[in-house]
């Protein structure tokens, strides 16, 4: 059915003029024509009544889908068979990724709250004027770095490329940082250390092709289920080791699990490094050609005897010997790591103790092989190389003089509007909030009162901004609760733009349904806050979504994510995706590793092996808070706060309805704790009421909560990676009780239920 949005845009001569250059895809989106879809310039539009493929939008996986159009709208979909990710598979959320879009939560005007305290509908031009006015007076009294956004890795690259652009280059903010901080900022900086640039090295064939498979702090079976079917299809028998302190899922369909104590993943690692080179189990070929510092690695692993690992992680040395063992008689070790790695308050140093590990073994750069960081966001590592936060646009450096001047050139505006030094990191913005420094915030496709550490802390500090603004698909997350501002986006599936995938892999998602209300593609609200903020003209040559990407990829170029090589959309369409680098003259294969060659990105050509003391972790277990508190994925159909997956009537049948905390079935019987019970759970940070489920996958003195449930960060303490400043979700001191507690807590507002 067509049916028209009308905008209730300024009538102001100029207003109008400027909106006009942008109003091409924004006119398109206004006016739902059943036809014609989105922005035109994507092949896909030759029949109302045809199939095109998309990107899925929920994890890394990136799996390619068959949407089929029926007078031009998305009714349905399928795994496409010949996707070289996932060969026809996919995981429950991706069947279900158009139902999600359809919901009384989403977001259909902006929202205002006006002087009674409650949130009201108003019109886009009020939206707009109000959040131009808005930031710019806090801009004006408090200065520049008064404002920070907080962006995310499940928009588009093209859109969070022009939203780190605007905001920093149009609107002069310095601070910005993405909730991929919260999740992939550990093996960034583990990578730029290391191999001089975040690289991760691997294409999903290498899960086929290894023949012993050491999954750290991963539970793919739940958060990567196809990744697992490329396990399932490996034909080498491989050993498949699982290294988590909980027997998940992929621990019991793994070969060995290694049940190592919280946070010690370190230690454990050092102490195989040890017995690897004291029983010259090494390449020294290729340490001395292709890496630095092996030495003095060498010196700093001779502490961690199998003894002392032993006691540390709660494997025994004959189990560490056999681990060595299997390393050095593989042909194809590849080592694979996710949140129980990255969330860690020496994160960085465990991922580089797995590149180590692969780069002392010349276990990199062959089929099978590498030390590879698995991806959690749809377009975590869009995000990564694209969102302007950390790095400047395409794996430049703010502090460069020269890459300020490559870009300001390329994108045709003056070098002094790049800032010149770094943006605080996440927790620095928000601890920006508790000294004053940070008056005004702006979250675009994030729920940090959900997501955030140390919840109620958070949330309290949300209150104290003048203002903030939440950009979402659906009008009532935890965080647009709070916003003064919530401006309507349009989600996956209502837009155009590309994803890149765990294995560097673009892929396109389209606009095959017709965003609710008066949504708009998170895009066009950023040329939109352009045109009012007066700095329209600056983004004048980003038209579009496709228009952009040729932009980035003009960036790309001489970099090692060169893309100069993807000529447009359609070749991405045509070639089921195409992994980063693409050259123009490369020759564009289906699957491509990274440093076959042995050449890395630092400037002489070779890895680092970088290291230190393993630390406890900072919140030990005690007496008054005797567990330790682990936290994850807790089904293959939830995704993280639920605002999406929580929508569909299919997900919500294949998890449980309550809160559930799993204790092991030891603590429950000293505690007279039975399954399904109410029990309290409480930190020194807050507490909550979950149902009791009692399980052996957890080992006597830890529980694990779904971080699924708003609840969960209520309890987590902001402790954080000292490189890559990720917060350590996984591990703090709990204590659990049958009576709600009456406890001191740390901040105020903390008794919840
Ligand atoms: N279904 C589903 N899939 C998802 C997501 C989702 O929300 N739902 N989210 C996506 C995202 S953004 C991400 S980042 C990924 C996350 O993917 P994963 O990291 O695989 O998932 P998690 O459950 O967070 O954590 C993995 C494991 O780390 C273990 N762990 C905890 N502490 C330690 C430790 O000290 N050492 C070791 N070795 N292990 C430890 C936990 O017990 C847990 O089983 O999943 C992606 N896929
Ligand atoms: N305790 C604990 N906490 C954790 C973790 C953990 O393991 N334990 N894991 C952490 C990790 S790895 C991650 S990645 C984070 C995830 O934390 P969040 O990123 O906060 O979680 P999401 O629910 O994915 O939030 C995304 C928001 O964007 C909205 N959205 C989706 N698509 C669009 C779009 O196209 N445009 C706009 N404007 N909005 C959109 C959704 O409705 C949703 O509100 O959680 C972290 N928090
Ligand atoms: S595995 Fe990830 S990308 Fe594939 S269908 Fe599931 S959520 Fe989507
Ligand atoms: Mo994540």
């Amino acid at each position: 059915m067509s049916q028209t949005k009308t905008l209730n845009l300024p009538l102001l001569k100029t207003a109008a003029n400027i909106i006009r250059q942008w109003d091409g895809p924004l006119t398109q989106q206004i006016v739902r024509d059943p036809g014609g879809f989105g922005l035109g310039q994507i092949p896909r539009k030759a029949k109302p009544d045809a199939t095109t493929t998309m990107t899925c939008g929920f994890c890394a996986t990136g799996c390619g889908l068959n949407i089929h159009l029926k007078d031009g709208q998305a009714v349905g979909l399928t795994p496409k068979t010949q996707y070289p990710v996932n060969l026809g598979m996919a995981c429950p959320k991706g069947w279900e990724a158009l139902a999600v879009l359809d919901s009384e939560d989403r977001a259909t005007m902006p929202l205002l709250r006006d002087e009674s305290g409650e949130q009201k509908e108003v019109s886009w031009d009020t939206a707009l004027t109000t959040f131009v006015t808005r930031i710019k007076k806090v801009m004006a009294q408090h200065g520049p770095e008064s404002v920070a956004f907080l962006s995310t890795g499940q928009i588009a690259s093209e859109e969070m490329a022009l939203l780190g652009s605007l905001a920093k280059f149009g609107m002069g903010m310095i601070h910005g940082d993405g909730n991929t901080r919260q999740c992939m900022a550990t093996a960034v900086t583990a990578y730029k250390q290391s191999f001089g640039f975040d690289a991760p090295p691997y294409t999903y064939q290498d899960f086929e092709e290894s023949d012993v498979m050491f999954f750290v702090g991963s539970n793919l079976c739940i958060a990567h289920p196809i990744l697992w079917q490329r396990v399932m299809r490996n034909q080498n028998n491989p050993d498949i080791i699982v290294v988590d302190p909980r027997k998940t899922e992929t621990a019991m369909a793994a070969t060995h699990h290694l049940a190592i104590s919280p946070k010690s993943d370190l230690t454990l690692l050092y102490g195989i490094a040890n017995l690897l080179i004291v029983n010259g189990w090494i390449k020294q070929d290729y340490i001395d050609a292709h890496t630095t510092d092996f030495d003095a690695f060498a010196q700093h692993v001779k502490a961690y005897t199998p003894n002392r690992v032993a006691k540390m992680t709660g494997i025994d040395a004959d189990t560490l010997c056999t681990m060595a063992k299997k390393i050095h008689d593989g042909k194809r070790v590849s080592f694979w790591w996710t949140m129980g790695v990255n969330q860690s308050h020496e994160g960085t140093r465990v991922a580089q103790a797995m590149i180590n590990i692969c780069l002392m073994t010349g276990n990199i750069g062959r089929p099978g092989t590498g030390a590879n960081s698995i991806t959690g966001q749809c377009n975590a590592m869009g995000s990564r190389l694209f969102s302007n936060t950390t790095s400047l646009l395409g794996g430049h450096s703010f502090t460069k003089p020269e890459d300020r001047q490559k870009v300001a050139d390329i994108l045709d505006i003056d070098v002094s509007r790049i800032p010149d030094r770094d943006s605080w990191s996440y927790h620095q913005i928000i601890e920006g909030v508790e000294t004053g420094k940070i008056k005004a915030l702006w979250f675009i496709a994030t729920n940090p009162s959900h997501s955030w550490i140390n919840q109620n802390k958070f949330k309290q500090l949300m209150g104290k901004l003048d203002f903030l603004v939440v950009q979402d698909m659906y009008r009532n997350t935890e965080t647009a609760q709070q916003a003064d501002l919530v401006l309507p986006a349009a989600g996956w599936g209502e837009k155009d733009g590309t994803l890149i995938n765990s294995e560097r892999r673009f892929g396109l998602v389209k606009k095959v349904s017709p965003a609710p209300g008066q949504a708009l593609a998170d895009f066009s609200i950023f040329k939109a806050i352009a045109a009012y903020w007066g700095c329209g003209e600056m983004f004048a040559k980003w038209t579009d979504p496709q228009a952009a990407f040729k932009i980035l990829a003009k960036i790309s170029k001489g970099q090692p994510c060169d893309i100069s090589g993807i000529t447009d959309y359609r070749m991405l369409d045509e070639n089921g995706g195409i992994q980063w680098p693409l050259k123009p003259e490369d020759e564009l294969t289906t699957h491509r590793r990274l440093f076959a060659d042995g050449k890395f990105f630092h400037a002489d050509g070779k890895a680092k092996f970088l290291f230190e003391d393993s630390r406890l972790m900072p919140e030990l277990p005690d007496g008054d808070y005797p567990f330790v508190l682990l936290t994850g994925r807790g089904s293959a159909a939830q995704w993280h706060t639920q605002t999406r997956t929580g929508k569909s009537a299919v997900l919500r049948k294949l998890y449980p309805n309550d809160i559930y905390v799993q204790i092991n079935p030891v603590d429950a019987k000293a505690m007279d704790i039975q399954p399904t019970q109410w029990v309290y759970v409480h930190s020194r940070r807050g507490q909550l009421k979950a149902r009791a489920f009692v399980t052996a996958t957890v080992q006597p003195g830890q529980i694990f909560i779904p971080m699924h449930n708003h609840e969960t960060n209520r309890l987590t303490k902001p402790v954080f990676d000292t490189y890559s400043h990720q917060p350590s979700y996984k591990a703090c001191a709990v204590a659990l009780s049958l009576n709600k507690p009456w406890v001191a807590i740390e901040s105020e507002g903390a008794n919840h239920e």
